[in-house]
């Protein structure tokens, strides 16, 4: 990660840094909140939901690490310290508010895999067995829905209804892109358009509405919300594209699943994508579906 701070037009330092590392703390305090946020009256509910929050497979933390970042960057305390520490030049109850977005989105996320691995009857999640495969679907269904309700107190908790309306249209967004990936027909699974479009609402919007919720609760101008809405759109969709290209060249260990997952569910991904514009001839191969394992490999040639 090369970073290029400018800070008040006075400082220009250029490094490598650990982007985790900078907001490391705040994410240990928010894998402990989240861990204390999903304690429930049934003991099973409660060990469900906080499946995937336990120490060691907390996931990569992505959109938490990303929403810190947006948190501190939007309130530029100063100076940069050079022990990789974020400073403190913001009022904790309006960092806690941020945190509490993090935590948020981190809970909706989780929820959204929950409910797919359920769907697609996935057996490993984040290199262990998926929730679905220990409890069954009808605990791991439930546990979503527990995590989405969690979710939706802590928000109302903050008091601003346009924050409420955005990440509560998200998880509308995660279902209207999850069935429009179940429900395509060949024309459509083949075009880029709808790729991208499906892409905004299962991936992006998850990360662009609440890097714009950061910026909301921040106190920002509407532009600066709207920059920050399109930095995190690109960034989720930047972020979907590398998730699609490691789905065909990681392995199971890296990944912490069986690769090749979306080919094999007949899920077509940009890589098919961009080389059917080179090799138009992989239609034929992607309108003869994935059920038989030598379509697949026929079609892995063209990559
Ligand atoms: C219940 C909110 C809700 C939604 C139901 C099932 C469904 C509708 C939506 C699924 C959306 C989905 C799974 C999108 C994929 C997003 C994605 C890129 C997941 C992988 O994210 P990583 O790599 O995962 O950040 P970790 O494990 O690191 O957190």
């Amino acid at each position: 990660f090369s970073i290029r701070h400018q800070i008040h037009h006075q400082t220009v330092v250029e490094e490598q840094l650990d982007p985790f590392s900078l907001v490391a703390d705040e994410l240990s305090l928010l894998a402990n909140r989240l861990r204390a946020m999903v304690i429930a009256e049934v003991p099973k509910l409660a060990s469900a939901a906080e499946y995937f929050f336990r120490m060691g497979v907390e996931g990569k933390r992505f959109r938490p690490t990303v929403l810190l970042l947006m948190a501190s960057a939007l309130h530029l305390p100063l100076p940069v310290p050079t022990d990789g520490s974020l400073g403190d030049a913001v009022s904790s109850e309006l960092r806690t508010r941020q945190q509490c977005i993090a935590e948020i989105t981190e809970m909706i996320h989780v929820a959204s895999l929950l409910h797919d691995d359920v769907l697609d009857d996935a057996d490993t999640r984040r290199g262990i067995p998926s929730l679905n495969d220990i409890m069954g679907n009808k605990l791991a269904v439930l546990a979503g829905d527990f995590l989405l309700s969690r979710a939706c107190v802590a928000l109302a908790s903050l008091k601003n209804t346009e924050v409420v309306s955005l990440l509560a249209t998200v998880v509308e967004h995660l279902v209207t892109g999850e069935t429009m990936q179940m429900t395509t027909s060949s024309d459509q699974r083949c075009s880029m358009e709808h790729y991208m479009q499906k892409t905004y609402y299962k991936t992006a919007s998850l990360i662009s509405n609440s890097c714009k919720a950061i910026a909301i609760l921040a106190g920002q101008t509407t532009e600066v919300a709207v920059l920050a809405y399109e930095y995190g759109r690109n960034l989720g969709l930047a972020f979907q594209l590398i998730d699609d290209v490691l789905d065909f060249t990681g392995t199971s260990a890296s990944l912490g699943k069986g690769s090749l997952s979306d080919i094999r569910h007949g899920i077509v991904t940009a890589p098919i994508l961009f080389a059917m514009e080179e090799f138009p001839q992989l239609r034929t191969v992607v309108d003869r579906g994935f059920d038989d394992p030598a379509n697949v490999d026929l079609a892995l040639e063209y990559l």
